[in-house]
């Protein structure tokens, strides 16, 4: 009996001999079900198809499930993911509660936190997530907690103004660090450290004595780590930021220290004679050129491009700039095909 397939199931079985990825082949499979004619001439086929379908559904979720990841890789989002490490009872948890909407368990005794949680940062107009950790301690840290430290994309590491065995905090997390191969200094690393830039805040500025031991600290991070924090755009000359988590001291600073050591520009995208919207712009690394942040639109913007017009601190306005102009922090772009 003929079949008489529509040019409807033939569109799709066509979709499907192209799909490439299990997800592309289960929906024209899908849609092949949907549009073969019902009738006793495709009884076979439409079992072919409903076997199939059910292959492609069992191997995917297979494959989904041994793809689970453990418990402590926390997904990446916003601007950049930044981990929070210090010793007990420095005030890490309270500042993920100060910044974000996370609501961390804090509490006046070491050893609180002893699984990683997350909070998303304001910016401006970015978010940047933070993930909070139970401390680095010489009486031992989970296995897992370095691991999260080394595919973080920066640090912030959080010291006690409030406590008088400061200069032993910043010793021993550095030698913590350094034992689970993270360096945070200028210094040529070995093969199997990974170098992380860090935001180094001494918190509880608020607690008696914290400003004289804020001198303190920052002359020791001066010496064990000098560049470690970099040089920012922001108010304070040390290499310390002092914060209050409770009070909400020095915590504007802060997120524009966060943001900053992500080493992203923000970069926004215009039609032709049209306006910007500044409320929405693509997070880049320092460095991309004009034709990789078109990649990052759409991979045809950056195959036809020609040109683009940029207007930013460093160009005039609507300049002209070839595929390999070298963006900067805040700059409008319009792609031209
Ligand atoms: N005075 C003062 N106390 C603070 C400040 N921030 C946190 N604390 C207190 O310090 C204690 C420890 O705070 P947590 O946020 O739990 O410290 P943590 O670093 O997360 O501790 P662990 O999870 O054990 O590593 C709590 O009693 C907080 O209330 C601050 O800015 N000033
Ligand atoms: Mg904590």
């Amino acid at each position: 009996m003929p079949a008489n397939l529509t040019p409807d199931y033939l569109a799709a079985e066509e979709r499907f001999r192209s799909a490439v990825t299990p997800e592309e082949k289960l929906e024209a499979l899908e849609d092949m079900l949907a549009t073969i004619p019902k009738h006793k001439g495709t009884e076979k086929m439409q079992a072919d198809i409903k076997r199939r379908i059910a292959k492609i559904r069992q191997e995917t979720q297979a494959r989904a499930g041994s793809r689970k990841r453990p418990f402590y890789i926390m997904e990446k989002q916003g601007a950049g993911q930044v981990a929070i490490v210090g010793p007990p009872n420095s005030g890490k948890s309270q500042l993920l509660a100060s910044l974000s909407n996370a609501e961390p368990e804090v509490a006046p005794y070491p050893f609180t936190t002893r699984s990683p949680l997350a909070g998303m940062v304001q910016f401006e107009n970015v978010q940047i997530q933070l993930v909070d950790l139970p401390p680095l301690a010489p009486e031992g840290s989970p296995p897992w907690l370095m691991q999260v430290v080394r595919t973080s994309d920066a640090l912030l590491i959080v010291f006690d103004l409030g406590d008088d065995n400061l200069l032993d905090q910043l010793d021993t997390t550095m030698a913590l660090l350094r034992r689970g191969r993270v360096c945070i200094a200028e210094q040529p690393v070995e093969p199997g450290v990974v170098r992380k830039k860090a935001v180094i805040v001494g918190n509880k500025l608020d607690a008696p004595g914290a400003s004289d031991r804020l001198a303190l600290l920052d002359e020791a991070v001066a010496s064990v780590a000098p560049g470690a924090a970099g040089r920012h755009a922001g108010g304070g000359d040390g290499l310390v930021l002092p914060v209050s988590a409770r009070m909400g001291t020095g915590l504007d600073e802060l997120r524009l220290r966060l943001f900053e050591v992500l080493d992203v520009i923000r970069v926004y995208t215009k039609a032709p004679g049209k306006p910007v919207d500044f409320s929405a712009p693509f997070v880049l690394k320092k460095g991309t050129t004009i034709v990789q942040a078109a990649a990052a639109v759409h991979k045809d913007i950056a195959k036809n491009l020609r040109y683009a017009r940029v207007w930013g601190k460093t160009t005039f306005e609507g300049q002209m700039v070839q595929r390999d102009y070298v963006l900067a922090e805040g700059d409008v772009v319009e792609f031209h095909a």
